[in-house]
């Protein structure tokens, strides 16, 4: 995380609390970067598929009490304020029902030995809509393509600030196509920004597997079709820090992972 461009640093987790149910342990803060699949073949087939029995539920929550989210200054530009007339407010933090947080990255990063995983044909999709881009935080596997589309009338720009991929910046006015990118390695965090609206802000997470998730309003997330085994998680957030967790996944019991965050000091 050298990128000096993105408006919130991350900065690493100064406190952390776990309730790890379900035979996990827990770790301390880690690196923000998943390593890359360097010790495997570069030209070994993917032949694992997620259809495993193990199945991994969790909730996220914050500790404390939650600053309310400001408004975004959308005022600043007329044609966004049009889109949102009655305003919106920024996603940096957004602390949900029982203290849940959202927008959690949860991805195994470690445990699946020499297991491939295809990436999968299908793409996922960045939107710019409401002069924001939706969704704020997703995943998406090394070799799989992204599409970026407009959905807003008025133009917006994309620019990627990765660390390990390549970086990208292109205009994407109103009515365009969608523009597609692939990402070759694995990146936690890949910022995106808007040149032109500086609230807007999203962040990819590239792996290379299909075992990730993004906590949903209340915290809660899910990832299925895991190999039994024991595996460490990580959980990023982009203003609280990473993260991880150990946990055993077997095929008789859903594995449980309670965790929780704080306003890093
Ligand atoms: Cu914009």
């Amino acid at each position: 995380m050298t990128n000096t461009n993105r408006p919130v640093k991350l900065i690493a987790v100064a406190s952390v609390t776990f309730a790890v149910l379900a035979g996990a342990a827990c770790g301390g803060s880690a690196p923000a970067f998943a390593p890359a699949a360097e010790s495997a073949p570069a030209v070994a087939a993917p032949t694992a598929t997620a259809d495993g029995p193990g199945v991994l539920t969790g909730i996220v929550t914050f500790d404390g009490t939650a600053p309310k989210p400001r408004p975004l200054p959308m005022d600043s530009d007329p044609q966004c304020k049009a889109t949102e007339p009655g305003g919106t407010v920024s996603e940096v933090l957004l602390v949900g029902a029982g203290n849940g947080i959202q927008n959690i990255f949860v991805y195994v990063k470690d445990g699946l030995g020499d297991r491939r995983y295809a990436a999968p044909s299908t793409p996922v999709t960045l939107d710019q809509k409401g002069c924001r881009y939706v969704p704020h935080v997703f995943g998406i596997q090394v070799g799989q393509t992204l599409l970026v589309s407009n959905s807003d009338p008025l133009i917006h720009n994309v620019h990627a600030l990765p660390a390990n991929n390549r970086e990208f910046n292109f205009g994407q006015p109103a009515k365009t196509p969608p523009v597609e990118r692939v990402f070759q390695q694995p990146e936690i965090g890949l910022f995106f920004k808007c040149d032109v609206h500086g609230w807007m802000a999203a962040y990819a997470n590239v792996v290379t597997h299909p075992f990730f998730a993004v906590t949903k309003e209340d915290g809660s997330f899910e990832i299925k079709g895991l190999p039994e085994g024991r595996y460490t998680l990580e959980l990023w957030h982009a203003r609280l820090g990473t993260q991880t967790v150990s946990v055993t996944v077997t095929a008789a019991v859903p594995a449980t992972v309670a965790a929780s965050f704080k306003i890093p000091n």
